[in-house]
């Protein structure tokens, strides 16, 4: 069977500024939460690399965007650092800084790909992180400064914004769950920063929109959806609460320009809900986004408690619901994620009939595998497996669009293996093989083979070719 898409589908890949720039500490940038934390404990991170080694994209931009052209991308994000263009969080400008995003966003639109810029993919500066982060009011303050000088300076060129790409990983990891700077583990300050992130990316939208760039302004979000273990309604309730915290606490706000009422409700409940300021609403209510991103890798499946919550423990998610491994899930093995290729339908189809059908599209998705080079074979990784992912995914993307969904381009996580904050180089991702040691890089199978797909607007596939 033929899976055609759209000729004027999104093929591309998705990457940020701090995995991939390096030079961290140099032309003219300051440090972020995680040049901070590695030089702390540099013991958190794998192998002990850290975020001045990455993939060198800040030397190596033409090369790489070559490379971009060469896998068949028309479209490619990544992330402005508000660290290097304002190294003091806010005021003067870095000037090496702005040079050298003009000339990645100029190489880019000269070989015909369309820049998607994100603003904030994890990196607060540290001088911000000083002040309580996120946790601070005049951190948004600063944010929607900063937003509107990069809509000011390359507004001209960039037609897709993002505010922010996965807002709620900093909170799961800086503020729960103790995988990001600055490794506190406390829910009340954890909904704070949720709180206050999404005032700073509705701020932002408010100023794009009064600025009249002529452009589409949105969030990317890492939407997973939430599946319960049977149909008993205690499992059915779990998964609804997983979805709730997870998934609506951002989704709703972004959509729909306010927080739901059931979230708000629990919340209140157990005394976590965040200090809201008259005006606080209609901020939100102006962040309503013209495109959403949708990352997706794997879902999250749950079932009820199975004892009850002691109420002394410190309050967190988990109150809510117990996750539930799966018998004969299909995992990925290198990774150790599910692989559940129909989720990606599934939200599709949530957003379709729950959220009006926004224009979206696919801004992350991809297979990580940890000692890649095992399938190296006459010098080229051999990821027949990363195409099957791929692939596999984009029939039910296919299936979506088929049935109506606004699902307007599909993005791979990511191009060239990148470092990944605390798991550094372990899980390599890229359509393109990243030699860590003498930065040589060279295109994987899959790189070949999603430059075909995006050249013929689609794939074949037998129905029983077994794979
Ligand atoms: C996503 C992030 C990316 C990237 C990816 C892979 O959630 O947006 O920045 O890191 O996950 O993660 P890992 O290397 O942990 O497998």
């Amino acid at each position: 069977m033929h899976y055609a898409f759209p000729h004027d589908f999104w093929w591309g890949s998705a990457s940020s500024a701090p995995q991939t720039e390096g030079n961290s500490l140099g032309g003219g940038k300051s440090a972020t939460i995680w040049d901070h934390w590695f030089a702390l404990q540099p013991e958190r991170f794998f192998q002990q690399v850290g975020p001045r080694d990455t993939s060198t994209f800040y030397q190596h931009w033409r090369e790489d965007i070559a490379l971009l052209k060469q896998t068949g991308h028309n479209s490619f994000r990544t992330s402005l650092s508000w660290a290097r263009l304002l190294p003091v969080g806010r005021g003067k400008i870095n000037q090496q800084a702005v040079a050298f995003y003009n000339q990645v966003i100029d190489e880019l639109l000269a070989q015909g790909i369309t820049p998607f810029i994100n603003l904030f993919h994890f990196d607060m500066p540290q001088v911000l992180q000083d002040l309580g982060g996120w946790e601070n009011r005049l951190v948004v303050e600063a944010y929607t400064e900063y937003a509107a000088l990069c809509f000011g300076l390359f507004g001209d060129r960039v037609k897709y914004w993002f505010t922010f790409n996965e807002p709620i990983v900093p909170v799961e990891g800086g503020y729960l769950y103790d995988f990001h700077y600055p490794n506190v583990v406390d829910f009340e300050r954890a909904a704070t920063v949720a709180y206050h992130t999404m005032l700073a990316h509705a701020g932002a939208v408010r100023r794009y929109r009064e600025m009249g760039r002529d452009g589409e302004i949105g969030i990317i979000l890492n939407l997973t959806p939430s599946y319960p273990r049977s149909q008993h309604p205690a499992d059915l309730q779990a998964a609804k609460n997983a979805d709730l915290l997870f998934n609506r606490s951002f989704l709703d706000p972004a959509l729909r320009g306010r927080y739901p009422q059931a979230l708000v409700d629990l919340l209140e409940q157990y005394g976590q809900r965040p200090e809201s300021r008259p005006g606080d609403s209609e901020v939100l209510a102006a962040g309503v986004v013209d495109l959403l991103g949708i990352n997706y890798y794997q879902p999250r499946r749950v079932q009820c408690r199975s004892n009850q919550v002691n109420p002394d423990s410190p309050f967190m998610p988990e109150w809510f619901f117990e996750a539930y491994q799966m018998p004969g899930r299909k995992m990925n093995p290198w990774r150790g994620w599910e692989i559940y290729e129909r989720g990606i339908y599934d939200i599709l189809t949530d957003l379709r009939v729950n959220y009006n059908n926004p224009r979206c599209y696919i801004s992350e998705n991809g297979m990580g595998v940890e000692d890649e080079l095992r399938f190296l074979h006459d010098g080229r990784i051999e990821d027949d497996y990363r195409i099957d992912f791929v692939r596999e995914h984009l029939i039910w993307v296919h299936r979506a669009l088929q049935e109506g969904s606004r699902c307007l381009g599909y993005h791979i996580w990511t191009f060239i293996d990148n470092w990944s904050w605390s798991n550094a180089y372990k899980n390599r991702y890229g359509l393109v093989q990243l030699d860590l040691a003498t930065q040589r890089r060279t295109v994987k199978k899959s790189g070949s083979w999603f430059a075909e797909v995006a050249r013929r607007h689609g794939f074949h596939k037998e129905v029983n070719d077994g794979q």
